[in-house]
């Protein structure tokens, strides 16, 4: 198949799975055409069958808000004529769904159907997309798109329960490849970080507010308390000063590193002993999924998408937003070396469940039947 991808082409989750996407489908013989504004941050590796259109935004001075959508459109139009493409899978409701729509429109009325996927992601229904600025115009994009998915069974449910949806919301999981995410031997990194065997902690977001990384450092200085212990923040972000901050406020600055943004986060990973999501707002939690690929059990909350995937009392643990008290009595007990070897396994074995080779055939299947659903229409 001849597919479009278009996706945010930031270090952002669904910029990320739709990247991934694009390269497990490219492996498998289809001709992946990315239309973004840059070239997307995971699209790292030469491949035949991978294309990459930059959407152009001219500026003009009359416009103090450059119409991005107006431009993705235009780009999508000539992309799915001269390119010949089959289908256009969008990530993210806003703008790209009302732009594929759009770009849609357009085409018909030159004899050309192209099929329309949107995927939800998260935020653009659990924060954005609720905004009474943009719900209509996701609303309607949802409702107009040829096929819907989301990542996972609670996404699909806040979509239904906030928008007035009459189309069907096909569940298909994020994925991981785990030939790139698996524990690598990195001793001598971690003797450097934990001269002293301690015990390393972890997490990586783009620090907005939704990742409630404040809760990660009050747990820290717990447990740091009871276990020697070290924490790795990985990523950047808006809150990321004031996390520095208080890091010195609580005097624990000197066993937190801040690693900013990395590309090979897997090899940070594979040092760690636990993982920590501790989000008010997550769809799915890719970035625990890739720590569990490389052994490591995961605390979090229990928010959103996040239980599907981190098992109570399985993988690592779940625990209600805010409610530090909790993560701190499960990150002892998963720190315990009695019990750390045995969540270590659980977290590969639960993410071999969304291993890439099991779930890409599933939007393969999915793109048919859609094709097959228009094509007939
Ligand atoms: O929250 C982020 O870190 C970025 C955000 C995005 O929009 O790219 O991630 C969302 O999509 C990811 C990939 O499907 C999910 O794993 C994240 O859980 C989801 N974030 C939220 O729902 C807050």
């Amino acid at each position: 198949m001849n597919i479009g991808i278009v996706c945010y082409p930031t270090y952002g989750g669904s910029g990320v799975v739709a990247t991934e996407l694009g390269k497990a489908l490219a492996k498998l013989g289809h001709k992946i055409h990315f239309i973004t504004y840059t070239q997307p941050t995971r699209l790292d590796f030469f491949n035949e069958n991978l294309f990459y259109h930059e959407v152009g935004i001219p500026k003009y001075p009359l416009f103090e808000y450059p119409p991005y959508e107006v431009a993705l459109a235009s780009k999508m139009v000539n992309v799915v004529k001269y390119e010949k493409l089959d289908i256009l899978h969008v990530h993210y409701a806003i703008p790209h769904a009302s732009a594929a729509y759009m770009a849609r429109q357009i085409l018909k009325t030159e004899g050309i159907h192209i099929p329309v996927i949107t995927t939800l992601h998260g935020t653009d229904i659990t924060l954005v997309g609720k905004d009474v600025s943009y719900a209509p115009v996701v609303t309607f994009s949802i409702n107009q798109s040829d096929g819907v998915t989301a990542v996972s069974e609670d996404l699909k449910r806040d979509t239904l329960e906030h928008f007035n949806i009459n189309n069907e919301i096909m569940v298909i999981p994020n994925f991981i490849d785990l030939e790139r995410f698996k524990k690598q031997k990195k001793e001598h990194f971690k003797k450097a970080i934990c001269p002293n065997g301690e015990r390393l902690m972890v997490h990586t977001s783009n620090f907005r507010k939704v990742k409630r990384v404040q809760d990660i450092i009050k747990v820290f200085v717990e447990v740091n308390k009871l276990i020697p212990s070290k924490l790795l923040l990985v990523g950047d972000g808006p809150e990321r000063m004031k996390m520095e901050e208080l890091c010195r406020d609580f005097e624990v600055s000197e066993n937190v590193r801040f690693l900013g943004k990395l590309d090979a986060v897997e090899e940070v990973l594979s040092m760690c002993d636990l993982f920590m999501l501790p989000s008010e707002k997550e769809s799915f939690g890719l970035a625990a999924l890739e720590a569990m690929a490389c052994e490591v059990p995961v605390i979090s909350t229990n928010a959103g998408g996040i239980p599907e995937l981190n098992i109570n009392g399985v993988t690592g643990f779940t625990s209600n937003v805010g409610d530090i008290e909790d993560m701190i009595k499960n990150t002892l007990f998963v720190l315990d070396e009695a019990n750390l070897p045995q969540f270590k396994q659980n977290a590969l074995a639960q993410a071999k469940q969304f291993d890439v080779n099991k779930i890409v055939p599933v939007y393969e299947h999915y793109y048919q039947e859609v094709l097959s659903r228009v094509l007939i229409s």
